[in-house]
Protein backbone atom coordinates (compact mmCIF):
# COMPACT_ATOMS: atom_id res chain seq x y z
CA UNK A 1 0.00 0.00 0.00
CA UNK A 2 1.38 3.67 -1.08
CA UNK A 3 2.35 5.66 2.06
CA UNK A 4 0.84 8.76 2.57
CA UNK A 5 3.16 11.62 4.44
CA UNK A 6 1.75 15.09 5.12
CA UNK A 7 4.93 18.15 4.74
CA UNK A 8 4.21 21.40 6.26
CA UNK A 9 5.33 24.29 3.80
CA UNK A 10 5.58 22.70 0.67
CA UNK A 11 5.22 25.70 -1.31
CA UNK A 12 9.02 26.38 -1.29
CA UNK A 13 12.61 25.40 -0.11
CA UNK A 14 12.72 22.42 1.72
CA UNK A 15 9.37 21.27 1.82
CA UNK A 16 8.55 21.23 -1.94
CA UNK A 17 12.24 19.44 -2.47
CA UNK A 18 10.70 16.91 0.10
CA UNK A 19 7.25 16.38 -1.81
CA UNK A 20 9.50 16.15 -5.16
CA UNK A 21 11.68 13.25 -3.44
CA UNK A 22 8.43 11.20 -1.79
CA UNK A 23 6.94 11.80 -5.35
CA UNK A 24 9.20 10.15 -7.13
CA UNK A 25 9.38 7.64 -4.11
CA UNK A 26 5.78 6.44 -4.94
CA UNK A 27 4.04 8.59 -1.54
CA UNK A 28 0.26 9.71 -1.73
CA UNK A 29 1.31 13.68 -0.41
CA UNK A 30 -0.74 16.11 1.86
CA UNK A 31 0.59 19.94 0.69
CA UNK A 32 0.44 22.63 3.17
CA UNK A 33 1.35 26.19 3.08
CA UNK A 34 -0.71 29.31 2.73
CA UNK A 35 -0.09 29.97 -0.75
CA UNK A 36 -2.94 28.17 -2.37
CA UNK A 37 -1.69 28.95 -6.16
CA UNK A 38 1.65 27.01 -5.59
CA UNK A 39 0.37 24.52 -3.99
CA UNK A 40 -1.67 23.78 -6.85
CA UNK A 41 1.01 24.13 -9.49
CA UNK A 42 3.06 22.05 -7.52
CA UNK A 43 0.20 19.03 -6.86
CA UNK A 44 0.04 19.82 -10.75
CA UNK A 45 3.35 19.24 -11.98
CA UNK A 46 3.85 16.01 -9.66
CA UNK A 47 0.92 14.74 -11.01
CA UNK A 48 2.33 15.02 -14.78
CA UNK A 49 5.84 13.71 -13.35
CA UNK A 50 5.08 10.66 -11.17
CA UNK A 51 1.00 10.49 -11.32
CA UNK A 52 1.32 11.45 -7.15
CA UNK A 53 -2.13 11.62 -5.22
CA UNK A 54 -2.20 15.01 -3.60
CA UNK A 55 -4.60 16.81 -1.18
CA UNK A 56 -3.65 20.32 -0.77
CA UNK A 57 -4.25 21.89 2.64
CA UNK A 58 -4.00 25.97 2.67
CA UNK A 59 -3.52 27.11 6.28
CA UNK A 60 -1.24 29.43 8.36
CA UNK A 61 0.47 27.00 11.15
CA UNK A 62 0.08 29.99 13.28
CA UNK A 63 -3.44 29.80 13.89
CA UNK A 64 -4.30 26.92 15.89
CA UNK A 65 -8.48 26.84 14.87
CA UNK A 66 -7.81 26.88 10.81
CA UNK A 67 -4.90 24.08 12.14
CA UNK A 68 -7.31 22.04 13.79
CA UNK A 69 -10.06 23.18 11.26
CA UNK A 70 -8.16 21.69 8.50
CA UNK A 71 -6.83 18.34 9.88
CA UNK A 72 -10.10 17.35 11.01
CA UNK A 73 -11.44 18.04 7.28
CA UNK A 74 -9.52 15.38 5.87
CA UNK A 75 -10.82 13.36 3.80
CA UNK A 76 -11.55 9.16 5.08
CA UNK A 77 -9.65 7.99 2.30
CA UNK A 78 -6.19 10.50 3.21
CA UNK A 79 -6.16 8.97 6.82
CA UNK A 80 -3.60 6.67 6.77
CA UNK A 81 -1.25 9.23 7.27
CA UNK A 82 2.49 7.29 8.32
CA UNK A 83 4.44 10.45 7.71
CA UNK A 84 4.63 13.82 9.30
CA UNK A 85 7.34 16.46 7.86
CA UNK A 86 6.70 19.85 10.26
CA UNK A 87 8.99 21.82 7.83
CA UNK A 88 6.55 24.97 7.44
CA UNK A 89 8.52 27.58 9.40
CA UNK A 90 10.56 31.05 8.94
CA UNK A 91 13.26 33.38 10.32
CA UNK A 92 12.62 37.39 10.50
CA UNK A 93 15.46 39.08 10.77
CA UNK A 94 18.65 38.95 12.23
CA UNK A 95 19.01 42.28 15.12
CA UNK A 96 20.23 42.54 17.73
CA UNK A 97 17.83 42.28 20.93
CA UNK A 98 17.65 45.71 21.76
CA UNK A 99 16.58 46.71 18.13
CA UNK A 100 14.58 43.72 17.63
CA UNK A 101 10.84 43.44 16.38
CA UNK A 102 8.62 42.34 18.52
CA UNK A 103 6.33 41.38 15.85
CA UNK A 104 8.64 39.24 14.24
CA UNK A 105 9.51 37.94 17.49
CA UNK A 106 5.78 36.66 17.96
CA UNK A 107 5.86 35.36 14.34
CA UNK A 108 9.13 32.93 14.39
CA UNK A 109 8.20 31.66 18.05
CA UNK A 110 4.28 31.40 16.92
CA UNK A 111 5.04 29.59 13.48
CA UNK A 112 8.37 27.56 14.19
CA UNK A 113 7.35 26.52 17.99
CA UNK A 114 3.29 26.88 18.54
CA UNK A 115 2.81 25.93 14.85
CA UNK A 116 4.67 22.81 14.83
CA UNK A 117 3.33 21.47 18.05
CA UNK A 118 -0.61 22.71 16.47
CA UNK A 119 -0.31 20.40 13.54
CA UNK A 120 1.57 17.31 15.33
CA UNK A 121 -0.91 17.63 18.27
CA UNK A 122 -4.06 17.58 15.07
CA UNK A 123 -2.49 14.78 13.57
CA UNK A 124 -1.53 12.36 16.59
CA UNK A 125 -4.76 10.53 16.49
CA UNK A 126 -4.24 9.80 12.87
CA UNK A 127 -0.56 8.99 13.44
CA UNK A 128 -1.31 6.50 16.46
CA UNK A 129 -3.57 4.53 13.82
CA UNK A 130 -0.45 3.77 11.73
CA UNK A 131 2.12 1.24 12.49
CA UNK A 132 5.59 2.44 12.32
CA UNK A 133 4.17 6.27 11.62
CA UNK A 134 7.33 8.73 11.59
CA UNK A 135 7.42 12.51 12.70
CA UNK A 136 10.59 14.87 10.83
CA UNK A 137 10.80 17.89 12.65
CA UNK A 138 12.82 20.52 10.87
CA UNK A 139 15.22 22.57 13.59
CA UNK A 140 18.42 24.19 12.57
CA UNK A 141 21.82 24.32 13.34
CA UNK A 142 20.48 27.28 15.10
CA UNK A 143 18.65 24.93 17.36
CA UNK A 144 22.21 23.56 18.35
CA UNK A 145 24.20 26.90 18.83
CA UNK A 146 23.17 30.40 19.40
CA UNK A 147 25.16 33.17 17.21
CA UNK A 148 25.33 36.99 17.44
CA UNK A 149 21.61 38.45 16.68
CA UNK A 150 20.19 34.97 16.41
CA UNK A 151 17.72 35.74 19.71
CA UNK A 152 14.70 34.48 19.13
CA UNK A 153 14.89 32.61 15.93
CA UNK A 154 17.38 30.57 17.55
CA UNK A 155 15.46 30.28 20.34
CA UNK A 156 12.77 28.73 18.49
CA UNK A 157 14.68 26.23 16.94
CA UNK A 158 16.00 25.54 20.46
CA UNK A 159 12.46 25.03 21.34
CA UNK A 160 11.99 22.23 18.49
CA UNK A 161 15.26 20.42 19.32
CA UNK A 162 13.63 20.18 22.71
CA UNK A 163 10.48 19.02 21.57
CA UNK A 164 11.36 16.55 19.32
CA UNK A 165 13.13 14.89 22.58
CA UNK A 166 9.99 15.39 24.56
CA UNK A 167 7.70 13.75 21.89
CA UNK A 168 10.26 11.11 21.54
CA UNK A 169 9.75 10.02 24.78
CA UNK A 170 6.21 10.45 25.14
CA UNK A 171 5.37 8.69 22.04
CA UNK A 172 7.47 6.36 22.85
CA UNK A 173 4.75 3.74 23.35
CA UNK A 174 2.57 4.20 20.45
CA UNK A 175 5.57 3.53 18.44
CA UNK A 176 6.34 6.73 16.33
CA UNK A 177 9.57 7.68 15.73
CA UNK A 178 11.06 11.14 15.98
CA UNK A 179 13.91 12.37 13.10
CA UNK A 180 14.89 16.02 14.22
CA UNK A 181 16.87 17.51 11.12
CA UNK A 182 19.69 20.21 11.68
CA UNK A 183 20.26 21.96 8.67
CA UNK A 184 23.31 24.57 8.30
CA UNK A 185 23.13 26.79 5.06
CA UNK A 186 20.23 25.69 2.92
CA UNK A 187 19.94 28.09 -0.26
CA UNK A 188 16.31 28.65 -0.77
CA UNK A 189 13.59 31.98 -0.06
CA UNK A 190 14.65 31.32 3.59
CA UNK A 191 17.01 34.42 3.38
CA UNK A 192 14.84 36.44 1.08
CA UNK A 193 12.10 36.54 3.48
CA UNK A 194 14.46 36.70 6.90
CA UNK A 195 16.05 40.13 4.67
CA UNK A 196 11.70 40.93 4.01
CA UNK A 197 12.67 41.06 0.26
CA UNK A 198 16.01 42.55 0.29
CA UNK A 199 17.47 40.23 -2.46
CA UNK A 200 20.71 41.13 -2.22
CA UNK A 201 21.25 40.68 1.65
CA UNK A 202 19.59 37.42 0.56
CA UNK A 203 22.11 36.08 -2.55
CA UNK A 204 25.16 37.69 -0.21
CA UNK A 205 24.63 35.06 2.86
CA UNK A 206 25.28 32.58 0.34
CA UNK A 207 28.93 34.00 -1.54
CA UNK A 208 31.51 32.30 -1.12
CA UNK A 209 31.33 28.55 -0.24
CA UNK A 210 28.57 25.96 -1.87
CA UNK A 211 25.39 25.92 0.25
CA UNK A 212 23.46 22.71 0.57
CA UNK A 213 19.68 22.64 -1.65
CA UNK A 214 16.41 21.44 -0.39
CA UNK A 215 16.82 18.60 -2.48
CA UNK A 216 20.25 17.40 -0.01
CA UNK A 217 17.57 17.61 2.76
CA UNK A 218 15.26 15.91 1.43
CA UNK A 219 17.34 13.08 0.18
CA UNK A 220 18.43 12.58 4.00
CA UNK A 221 15.06 12.50 5.05
CA UNK A 222 13.87 10.24 2.58
CA UNK A 223 16.85 7.84 3.70
CA UNK A 224 15.30 8.25 7.26
CA UNK A 225 11.54 7.53 6.55
CA UNK A 226 13.20 4.61 4.91
CA UNK A 227 14.96 2.89 7.46
CA UNK A 228 13.79 -0.52 8.98
CA UNK A 229 10.82 -0.38 12.02
CA UNK A 230 13.19 -1.25 14.58
CA UNK A 231 16.33 1.81 13.58
CA UNK A 232 15.16 5.20 14.24
CA UNK A 233 17.69 8.48 13.23
CA UNK A 234 17.20 10.26 16.11
CA UNK A 235 19.08 13.59 14.89
CA UNK A 236 20.96 14.70 12.24
CA UNK A 237 22.78 18.04 11.83
CA UNK A 238 23.36 18.46 7.92
CA UNK A 239 26.21 21.53 6.85
CA UNK A 240 27.66 22.29 3.73
CA UNK A 241 31.13 21.06 3.79
CA UNK A 242 32.12 24.56 4.25
CA UNK A 243 30.43 25.12 6.97
CA UNK A 244 31.87 23.82 10.48
CA UNK A 245 29.19 25.67 12.99
CA UNK A 246 26.70 28.15 12.54
CA UNK A 247 29.63 30.78 12.09
CA UNK A 248 32.27 29.45 10.77
CA UNK A 249 32.43 29.24 6.97
CA UNK A 250 35.46 28.50 4.94
CA UNK A 251 34.74 31.15 1.99
CA UNK A 252 36.90 30.89 -1.65
P1 LIG B 1 11.40 28.72 2.53
O1 LIG B 1 11.11 30.14 2.89
O2 LIG B 1 11.84 28.40 1.16
O3 LIG B 1 10.13 27.82 2.89
C1 LIG B 1 9.40 28.00 4.08
C2 LIG B 1 8.07 27.28 3.98
O4 LIG B 1 7.38 27.45 5.22
C3 LIG B 1 7.18 27.81 2.88
O5 LIG B 1 6.59 26.73 2.18
C4 LIG B 1 6.13 28.61 3.62
O6 LIG B 1 4.89 28.50 2.95
C5 LIG B 1 6.05 27.86 4.94
N1 LIG B 1 5.53 28.70 6.02
C6 LIG B 1 6.13 29.77 6.60
N2 LIG B 1 5.31 30.33 7.50
C7 LIG B 1 4.16 29.59 7.49
C8 LIG B 1 2.93 29.68 8.20
N3 LIG B 1 2.73 30.64 9.11
N4 LIG B 1 1.97 28.77 7.94
C9 LIG B 1 2.17 27.80 7.03
N5 LIG B 1 3.32 27.65 6.33
C10 LIG B 1 4.29 28.56 6.55
O7 LIG B 1 12.50 28.25 3.58
P2 LIG B 1 13.18 26.81 3.85
O8 LIG B 1 12.68 25.79 2.93
O9 LIG B 1 14.63 27.04 3.94
O10 LIG B 1 12.65 26.56 5.34
C11 LIG B 1 12.04 25.36 5.74
C12 LIG B 1 12.42 25.06 7.18
O11 LIG B 1 13.82 24.83 7.25
C13 LIG B 1 12.12 26.19 8.16
O12 LIG B 1 11.62 25.62 9.35
C14 LIG B 1 13.50 26.81 8.42
O13 LIG B 1 13.58 27.43 9.66
C15 LIG B 1 14.36 25.57 8.32
N6 LIG B 1 15.78 25.81 8.08
C16 LIG B 1 16.19 26.45 6.94
C17 LIG B 1 17.55 26.64 6.71
C18 LIG B 1 18.07 27.37 5.53
O14 LIG B 1 19.27 27.75 5.53
N7 LIG B 1 17.28 27.58 4.47
C19 LIG B 1 18.56 26.13 7.65
C20 LIG B 1 18.00 25.49 8.82
C21 LIG B 1 16.67 25.32 9.00
P3 LIG B 1 3.84 29.70 2.70
O15 LIG B 1 4.61 30.98 2.66
O16 LIG B 1 3.17 29.33 1.41
O17 LIG B 1 2.92 29.59 3.86
C1 LIG C 1 18.88 28.66 9.20
C2 LIG C 1 20.35 28.62 9.38
O1 LIG C 1 22.35 29.75 10.48
O2 LIG C 1 20.84 31.16 9.21
O3 LIG C 1 18.23 28.00 10.22
O4 LIG C 1 20.21 30.33 11.35
S1 LIG C 1 20.94 30.04 10.14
Amino acid sequence: MQRIALITGATSGIGEACARKLASAGYRLILTGRRADRLENIAAQLQSAHETETLTLCFDVQNREEVFQAIESIPKTWQNISVLINNAGLALGRDNFIDANLNDWDTMIKTNVNGMMYVTKALLPFLQQQSGAHIVNIGSIAGKEVYENGNAYCASKFAVDALSKSMRIDLLKYGIKITVVHPGAVETEFSVVRYKGDQQKADATYVGFKPLTGDDIADAIHYAISLPPHVCINDMVITPAQQASAIHFHKQ
